[in-house]
């Protein structure tokens, strides 16, 4: 059986291509999925990838990864820096592998953009690449599922 990796995004991701290009990139979102899918089939994994403004949708999904998913890609947006109903939601997985995805280096920008409250419960985290971040998780992903 194909192995399953879940692909999911956060808030105003749902924008990218469309404003702000020279922060995030010219792709959009369904662009990333493409090369999500694309890599996913590479590897030999299958990808579910979904967005969500919505945090409490966004938990729902990781319990529902921990179910049916063998690793897990997330790009929380914002709500990486705040959310503490997302890290509790993927401490909750664990053991399921996580890959942190952001596109802009996180660390280079705003100072309230430099914490995250999901990375010191992610298997680790990937910033500031643009959207090949989300093949890197996925390449990393594969190598330990
Ligand atoms: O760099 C990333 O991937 C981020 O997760 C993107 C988030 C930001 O809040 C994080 O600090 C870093 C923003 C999502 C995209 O927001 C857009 C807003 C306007 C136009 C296009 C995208």
């Amino acid at each position: 059986m194909t192995k399953l990796v879940y692909v999911l995004n956060g808030p105003n991701l749902n924008m990218l291509g469309i404003r702000e290009p020279g922060i995030y990139g010219g792709k959009t979102l369904a662009q990333i999925g493409e090369d999500c899918a694309a890599e996913a089939a590479r590897l030999g994994l299958g990808v579910e990838f979904r967005q969500s403004n919505h945090e409490g949708t966004l938990v729902d999904w990781i319990q529902e990864a921990g179910a049916k998913a063998k690793g897990l890609v997330i790009n929380p947006g914002a709500y990486g820096h705040t959310s503490i109903a997302l890290h509790d939601a993927i401490r909750a997985v664990q053991p399921l592998p996580v890959a942190e995805v952001h596109l802009s280096n996180i660390h280079a920008r705003e100072e309230f953009r430099h914490k995250t409250m999901i990375a010191p419960v992610a298997t680790g985290m990937i910033c500031g690449f643009g959207p090949l971040g989300y093949v890197l998780a996925l390449q990393a992903l594969a190598a330990r599922i």
